[in-house]
């Protein structure tokens, strides 16, 4: 038997967040960084990709399941009026969370790539037209990418990419010269998840606002490791994923300013999105159900709502704050390495080290690292032009989250010596 009520799946906030983040008491709440991966204890660097779960979500995933589950906006009976209250929650805690003005703000989707995919189509589409610019950067995740060229070759519309300099940092002068009267929008990430750049957008919303652009952007790595106040940045879009801040996989979040949601056609079609239909005519909902076709992840909204409870608790500024510290550290005790190489160093910076080693393959120091517990990524990380703009097909990623602590950088640095000692 469980003792969790409906009631109490989900959340448990402190009144006030305390100023230092201690990552130390923080690791315990995630079993898997306890657990052993070859023999030798778990070195998880692979934040970017996707974080480890606290026990608080994973709880909540469960008494969700045990308690409440059943489909929502539609029965009368007690179960769907619990989890229509537990889901609509985690939108109103979401929206407070990131600033928004109000719920209806707040569209759950899949994951990030859903949400950029969703503007593309329902705003994109009625709005960008033959002879029309998008003005991406040159620092963009593929799904940052892919979705603004399909819609411009859809509609012969023009593609312009804000360059970078060596660091890896957006040229700002180039990004203003990039605007034209025939700029529609302009859609940048809040930080690179290949570099670590955290780009100014609160600039960038401001400068695009000023000719009348509209600015989406992607928050896949920022929410995570900056926190986010959407009114603060001034952006119109906000895209993030669940999964990247310690909630589940499948859940993730557009946000997006009420006026423009608000002029937008339906996304998916079903059931949900619409107030009534008969075989001439449907009458569509109001955003966000409008967005929201089809039964949603459910369970995914509640262990976001509870990560977003987490973080809140821990205090986003003071995470932010132990990250820069490990950050720090590991930029020194890597750039102390011989034949190493740091691949984006960008004056702001957040969460990530990408880097190359002379006459090892990335792949291979993936493989050796991983025979040492640690977990890395190697690859072109889905920002293939970044690779291009840099001469090099792949490099090593270690990607910081806020369990990782100096010993895990020790870790690292150790096993990056053990590949250097094969390599020899
Ligand atoms: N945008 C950025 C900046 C990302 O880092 C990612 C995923 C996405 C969008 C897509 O997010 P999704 O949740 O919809 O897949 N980045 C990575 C990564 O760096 N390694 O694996 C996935």
């Amino acid at each position: 038997m469980t003792t969790t009520t409906p009631e109490a799946v989900g959340r448990s906030r402190p009144a006030k967040a305390p100023a230092v983040f201690d990552a130390a008491a923080a690791r315990k709440d995630f079993p898997i960084l306890g657990t052993l991966v070859r023999g030798k204890p778990l070195v998880y660097l692979d934040n970017a990709a996707t974080t480890q779960k606290p026990r608080q979500v994973t709880a909540a995933l469960v008494g969700y399941y045990e308690t409440s589950n059943s489909n929502v906006h539609r029965g009368v009976h007690r179960l769907s009026e619990t989890a229509t209250r537990l889901y609509e929650g985690a939108r109103a805690h979401v929206a407070e969370f990131i600033g928004a003005a109000e719920p209806a703000e707040i569209i759950f989707v899949r994951g990030t790539t859903e949400a950029i995919n969703l503007v593309c189509h329902s705003w994109g589409r009625p709005n960008v037209a033959a002879g029309d610019e998008v003005i991406i950067s040159g620092l963009e995740h593929h799904s940052n990418i892919v979705p603004w060229q399909r819609l411009c070759e859809e509609k012969g519309a023009r593609l312009k990419v804000i360059p970078m300099n060596d660091r890896g940092e957006l040229l700002l002068d180039e990004y203003e010269r990039l605007f034209s009267d025939r700029t529609r929008i302009v859609a940048v990430n809040h930080v690179s998840n290949a570099l670590g750049t955290i780009n100014p957008v609160a600039e960038m919303a401001a400068s695009a606002h000023a000719r009348g652009v509209p600015l989406l952007v992607d928050g896949a790595q920022g929410l995570p490791h900056l926190g986010v106040d959407v009114r603060a940045l001034g952006c119109d879009f906000y895209a993030f994923s669940g999964h990247k801040m310690y909630a589940p996989m499948g859940i993730g979040v557009l946000f997006g300013r009420k006026e423009l949601l608000s002029k937008m056609p339906p996304y998916q079609s079903g059931g949900d999105m619409i107030k009534s239909v008969t075989f001439d005519r449907t009458i569509y909902n109001d955003p966000p159900h409008l967005f929201e076709a089809g039964t949603p992840n459910v369970a995914g909204a509640v262990g976001l709502d509870a990560a977003v409870a987490y973080l809140g608790g821990a205090g986003q500024d003071a995470i932010r704050r132990h990250e820069e510290e490990v950050l720090e550290y590991a930029t020194g005790r890597l750039g102390d390495m011989e034949g190493l190489r740091i691949y984006g160093t960008a004056r702001e910076k957040a969460g990530v080290i990408s880097f190359t080693m002379e006459g090892v393959h990335p792949h291979d120091v993936g493989t050796i690292l991983d025979t040492e517990g640690v977990a890395v990524r190697t690859g072109h990380h889905c920002a293939q032009p970044i690779m291009e703009r840099f001469g090099i097909p792949a490099t090593v990623r270690a990607s910081f989250g806020l369990y990782n602590v100096k010993a895990d950088v020790d870790a690292l640095v150790a096993a990056l010596g053990k590949v250097r000692s094969v390599f020899r």
